[in-house]
């Protein structure tokens, strides 16, 4: 029996050691090492050349190492007859609420302003008195409930947009009313959704019009979730004030794309929210040894 690990953005050796130490029994094969492919009974998958579960005749499920699963939904050479799940660590949850809140808070505190302010030796409270700001999700799954929560902690007001479900905590809209509600009452928008037909694309031209104009879209789920067209035009045309992006169409992000330079464009390399390999190798081992138990 063995587990097939195919991550191929990322030296896997940790995570390999981790889990021959957590199931001392079991043959871990690495991609591109997968010389005994019969043997393997699970998948854990990220990054995977398509159509590489085909040759593992005794597949019973993949797994993917984040939170997001399009890779599997994208790849139809994964049989729909096996179990697919994935890894969300504590780890994974905290690093994304702390990427959202650090762009929230650095903006909301006014850090920047006040870092010039310094240099000019100039002694002026920005603070205003005035509600908290509205903080939009376009998702509230297991991450954006985790976030919502941690932003809502810290008093700023929390919406969210969901398929059809409630939360007890943060007030949900549905449907394309329910998108531009957001969109309308929204001073952070934060995209937090899995991507898939639905969802790819919903922030264009017409989303973007419905934002204010001091909105900041914050995406940390998936780049074909955001028109980049779209987007760039919205912020030349100063239909929302900023853009804080962790993932795009392509990455890495080609060197000459506009997005680079754009002064209203924030960036980091998709690293909003990456797990630790301890905690994602017990979930790994969790999953292996559910099946076994099977
Ligand atoms: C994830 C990611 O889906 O890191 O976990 O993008």
């Amino acid at each position: 029996m063995s587990i097939a690990v195919v991550i191929t953005d990322r030296d896997t050796t940790d995570l390999c050691a981790h889990l021959s130490r957590l199931l001392p029994d079991v043959l871990i094969q690495a991609h591109p090492n997968i010389s005994d492919p019969q043997a393997v009974r699970l998948a854990v998958l990220w990054a995977h050349p398509p159509g590489i579960t085909q040759n593992m005749p005794n597949l019973q499920a993949v797994t993917s190492m984040g939170a997001g699963t399009d890779h599997l939904d994208n790849d139809p050479q994964i049989e729909p007859s096996l179990q697919r799940s994935r890894i969300v660590t504590a780890v994974l949850k905290h690093n994304m609420a702390q990427y959202v809140l650090a762009h929230l808070l650095a903006d909301h505190r006014h850090l920047q302003d006040y870092r010039l302010q310094q240099h000019q030796a100039q002694w002026q409270v920005l603070e205003e008195d005035q509600p908290m700001p509205t903080v939009g999700f376009l998702g509230l799954g297991e991450l954006g409930g985790f976030v919502a929560d941690q932003c809502q902690a810290l008093g700023f007001e929390t919406l969210a947009w969901t398929h059809s479900s409630q939360h007890p905590d943060h007030p949900c809209v549905h449907g394309e009313e329910g998108l531009k509600q957001v969109c309308q009452r929204s001073d952070y928008l934060v995209v937090l959704l899995p991507l898939n037909q639905q969802t790819s694309g919903l922030i264009n031209q017409q989303s973007l019009s419905w934002c204010k104009p001091q909105a900041m879209l914050i995406n940390v789920a998936r780049g074909a979730h955001v028109v980049e067209v779209d987007l760039l035009n919205a912020l030349d045309q100063g239909l929302i004030r900023h853009a804080v992006l962790d993932v795009f169409a392509t990455e890495p992000l080609p060197a000459h794309h506009p997005f680079w330079q754009h002064p209203k464009i924030t960036l980091t390399p998709h690293s909003s929210a990456r797990s630790d390999v301890g905690q994602t190798a017990q979930a790994i081992a969790a999953q292996y040894r559910a099946l076994s138990a099977d």
